[in-house]
């Protein structure tokens, strides 16, 4: 399986000159160049350009850039696409999905648009009918071209489409959000949980931050440069985890444990289920290749 380091996942809207300047030097993990929600109508020519000219010169670096596109219903969907077949991009982010048949009408609109097969697709976890059909759009991973890649979790969409409240423990959302990870993890996908909207509030965006990486969350969606750090901090391995992955691994590679499913490791157990953890866990720590 691909391992992707996706910690930080800033949105830079596609109308803003100044912000997309100087994006790629944030030092995020990924990019998402918006065409949609951050981008006012009479706007999207405009950001259609400024991205064209983003991804022509500035691309290229270490992270992936994701462009939003315009729902697939929308008007505006083609140009984006068309847009993002001629200058190129590392995945298309999908908003408004509700099931399993929206991911097949993207992947063919990316095809039809002529956008390279390469390019993966990211999808907005946003509608009430997607969280019930998360496990059947997960199931949709695995296509050969325009591979779905990522579930984004869209909680400014679903807090006002449910009427529920937001609250500092996410009450209201957490359960599905804990179905989106079981159906990410099921099919190898990636699960990326939402915004914090207040950007001044450092100690509330790390608790928020904190709560997804226990969940089980790859990574965070980012409106500011300035939650780029903390984001980094709490969705990174810590010591103890570094030092876990460590052992485990070691101690699996030891001939006298070749034949064994099970091992103790300072007096707890780990098992070769472990492994594949700990590999992951030393590539986020930067100290290991993607593939272990
Ligand atoms: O110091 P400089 O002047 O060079 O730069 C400013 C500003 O340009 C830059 N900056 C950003 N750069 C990249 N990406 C960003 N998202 C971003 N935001 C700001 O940082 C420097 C300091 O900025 P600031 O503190 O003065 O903040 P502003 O007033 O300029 O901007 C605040 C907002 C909230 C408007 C801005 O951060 C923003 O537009 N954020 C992204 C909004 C967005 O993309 N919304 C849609 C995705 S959320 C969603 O749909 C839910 C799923």
């Amino acid at each position: 399986m691909e391992i992707k380091r996706r910690r930080s996942v800033l949105y830079v809207p596609g109308s803003n000159v100044k912000a997309l300047a100087k994006a790629l030097r944030r030092g995020a993990d990924c990019l998402i160049l918006d065409l949609e929600d951050a981008v006012a109508p009479q706007a999207k020519a405009a950001a259609r350009q400024n991205i064209r000219g983003f991804l022509r010169d500035g691309a290229g670096g270490q992270g992936e850039v994701i462009i939003r596109i315009n729902a697939l219903d929308s008007a505006l969907a083609e140009a984006d696409l068309a847009m993002i077949a001629d200058a190129g991009a590392d995945a298309v982010l999908v908003p408004k999905i509700n099931g399993a048949p929206d991911i097949r009408s993207a992947a063919a609109a990316m095809a039809a648009a002529g956008v390279a097969g390469k390019t993966r697709l990211w999808v907005m976890m946003e509608t009430p009918l997607a969280l019930l059909e998360v496990a059947r759009i997960a199931a949709c991973a695995g296509a050969r071209s325009h591979a779905l890649a990522a579930l984004v979790i869209g909680s400014n969409d679903l807090y006002a489409e449910l009427r529920a409240r937001p609250t500092p423990d996410r009450a209201a959302i957490a359960g599905l959000l804990g179905v989106c990870v079981a159906a990410a993890r099921a099919h190898g996908l990636d699960v990326i949980d939402g915004v914090y909207n207040d950007f001044t509030d450092a100690r509330g965006f790390a608790a928020e931050c904190r709560q997804g990486a226990d969940m089980g969350m790859d990574g965070k969606s980012l409106i500011h440069p300035a939650q780029i750090g903390i984001c980094h901090e709490i969705f990174s391995p810590d010591a103890a985890q570094i030092r876990w992955a460590q052992e485990v691994i070691a101690a699996f590679a030891r001939p006298e444990n070749a034949a064994k499913g099970a091992i103790s490791i300072g007096g707890r157990m780990a098992e070769r289920l472990h492994l594949e953890n700990a590999k992951r866990i030393l590539f986020l720590a930067g100290m290991q290749g993607p593939q272990g």
